[in-house]
């Protein structure tokens, strides 16, 4: 027993060690994604690697461990929190519930076009939200395009509000989330994107929400060919880094590191532009109906899930300032 625990005072301490010589020596950053090697959160997250390289003159890169091979985006939050992983590119609503400010870009309806969002995320509002999630243990680095998502459904088309009662909708993990599907009359299931795809072949599911690109890489459109354009949601990625190493870092590093992530973003849209058209074109030749939906009534049941999550002055006044951007 004495033994043991001298053993775990040694490692801790090499440990320690380790992470105090990461700002001298050549470092390697793990950073984790879900999705597939061509994906652009992949594909600008290594842009940002060679960035960060040449930025450094060499110092320091990322190895981006996609595919969800370090597990599901709430998995790979947790890692990072306690800085077992230095970087995690995800979705903003597995942060809904950890950091309340990131509910307020993925209110339903909240945005009126791309420009809208880009606008309120490149400006004061956006980096608002990444500073607020410092104090949870994440530095917010930037935020990346994800279009709007819409529902699919394996059996029986969503050609009106009236045809969401009573469907079983995966959501992602997030009280919002599931709180947003009720309103619309369906029974929300919360669970990771990886089991979307058997969820829906199985019958354990009806249905699944998301944007052209994911709805086409995660081969949803092979189990649930109809696509319903609701465009309930516009809620961005997020690319985070663990605030337990970040400190651990030079602000010469901090800065490197800030910069290649900026410098990422319209790399990244630029990428999220053309696959979405692509995508399209893949799920339409896959079989896929896209389909027009009268997007009022859907827009009409939210305003419970603004009165439930949208509660104290902070979050009100985030929201105002989001509408009143022009
Ligand atoms: C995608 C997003 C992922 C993940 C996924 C989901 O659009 O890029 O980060 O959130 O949706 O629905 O789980």
């Amino acid at each position: 027993m004495k033994f043991a625990k001298k053993t775990l005072i040694a490692i801790s301490a090499c440990a320690a060690a380790a992470l105090t010589t990461m700002a001298a020596h050549a470092t390697e950053f793990r950073s984790a994604d879900i999705h597939p090697d061509d994906y652009p959160t992949v594909t600008a997250v290594k842009f940002m690697s060679e960035r960060l390289k040449a930025l450094s003159g060499g110092k320091h890169s990322i190895k981006v461990f996609n595919n969800s091979a370090l597990g599901s985006e709430k998995d790979t939050i947790e890692q990072t929190k306690i800085g077992a992983l230095q970087m995690v590119r995800v979705n903003i609503a597995p942060m809904n519930n950890i950091c309340p400010e990131t509910q307020v870009p993925t209110m339903p309806f909240l945005f009126r076009s791309v420009d809208h969002l880009h606008k309120v995320l490149d400006g004061p509002i956006g980096e608002e939200i990444l500073k607020s999630c410092e104090k949870q243990g994440f530095v917010g680095l930037a935020y990346y395009d994800s279009g709007a998502r819409s529902m699919f459904t394996a059996k029986k088309p969503v050609r009106s509000f009236a045809d969401m009662k009573g469907l079983k909708v995966r959501v992602q993990q997030s009280d919002l989330w599931v709180s947003m599907l009720e309103a619309m009359g369906a029974n929300a299931t919360p669970m990771p994107m990886g089991e979307v795809y058997t969820g829906l072949k199985t019958g354990l599911i009806d249905a699944a929400e998301n944007n052209y690109p994911t709805y086409e890489s995660a081969r949803a459109f092979e189990v649930a060919k109809y696509y319903s354009k609701t465009e309930h949601s516009m809620a961005p990625e997020m690319l985070l880094f663990s605030k337990r190493a970040w400190d651990k870092l030079s602000a010469e590093e901090q800065g490197w590191i800030r910069q290649a992530a900026k410098e990422s973003v319209p790399y990244m849209r630029k990428q999220w532009e053309e696959r979405e058209v692509k995508s399209l074109a893949t799920v339409k030749a896959g079989g896929a109906e896209i389909i027009e939906v009268d997007k009022a009534p859907f827009q009409a049941a939210m305003k419970p899930v603004y009165d439930k999550f949208i509660t104290d002055a902070k979050l009100k006044d985030l929201v105002k300032r989001v509408q009143d951007t022009k």
